[in-house]
């Protein structure tokens, strides 16, 4: 390692016993997270999605240039653009943009072009992927693994909403470049998804196919 500024760090040194018991209990708790498609219109604190968005931001990423932006939507004028928008592509994802063998991938869901969510849900975050900028958004930096720095803070993202006890929907309408139009986001910005956040409405379901999640013997291999 080439000597660099640096400050200490160090984590708890906990016996094995601690580690085994703390991974299983986090592995239980997260596994209880599902994509919600029915939300109550009830707000949640702005200070629980700021916290969240922060630890987001703590996210690995490309050179620490932290490629994101979390564009947060309560306003109910800019929702309902959003859904229109999204709507509209949806329809036409829907009816035939999307291939047959898509369709069917898509039918256990039962997801269609109605996206109510877009306007129920108290929080929508627009998640953008800053192809350039570096650390202090110049907009000419070069950044670096960005698709992959962007998606590692989603999922710290999500993971923060869920341990807060949010529903959270990832939403990816395609194309969605109206994103960046709506936000007001520079041209080198790329929107990533829209993660829906609120508390799921009364009675919500979700589909029995996506509670079947692959065995670990299927998900690893040990070499
Ligand atoms: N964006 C569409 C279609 C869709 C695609 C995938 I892959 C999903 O996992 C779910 C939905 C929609 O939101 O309906």
């Amino acid at each position: 390692m080439k000597e660099h500024d640096a400050i200490p760090y160090s984590l708890p040194d906990l016996t094995d016993e601690e580690r085994i018991e703390r991974a299983s209990a986090f592995r239980d708790k997260i596994k209880q997270r599902r994509t919600c498609r029915y939300f109550s219109d009830e707000t949640i604190p702005r200070e629980v999605i700021e916290a969240a968005i922060e630890a987001g931001g703590t996210a690995p990423n490309g050179a620490n240039h932290q490629p994101w932006h979390f564009a947060v939507i309560s306003s109910p004028e800019i929702k309902r653009a959003i859904r229109e928008a999204a709507e509209e592509e949806e329809r036409a994802f829907y009816a035939g943009k999307a291939s047959d063998e898509w369709l069917e991938a898509l039918s256990p869901l039962g997801t269609d072009p109605d996206k109510p969510f877009l306007e129920t849900a108290p929080w929508l975050i627009v998640v953008f992927a800053q192809r350039k900028g570096g650390i202090e958004e110049d907009g000419k930096t070069q950044n670096y693994y960005v698709n992959e720095s962007v998606g590692i803070a989603c999922g710290m993202l999500i993971t923060c909403l869920h341990e807060a006890g949010c529903a959270t929907l990832t939403h990816t309408p395609s194309p969605m470049g109206f994103l960046r139009n709506i936000c007001g986001r520079p041209e080198y910005e790329k929107p990533m998804m829209i993660v829906v956040v609120g508390k799921p409405e009364e009675g919500a379901t979700v589909p029995t196919h996506a509670v079947r999640k692959k065995p670990l013997e299927q998900i690893a291999s040990w070499l």
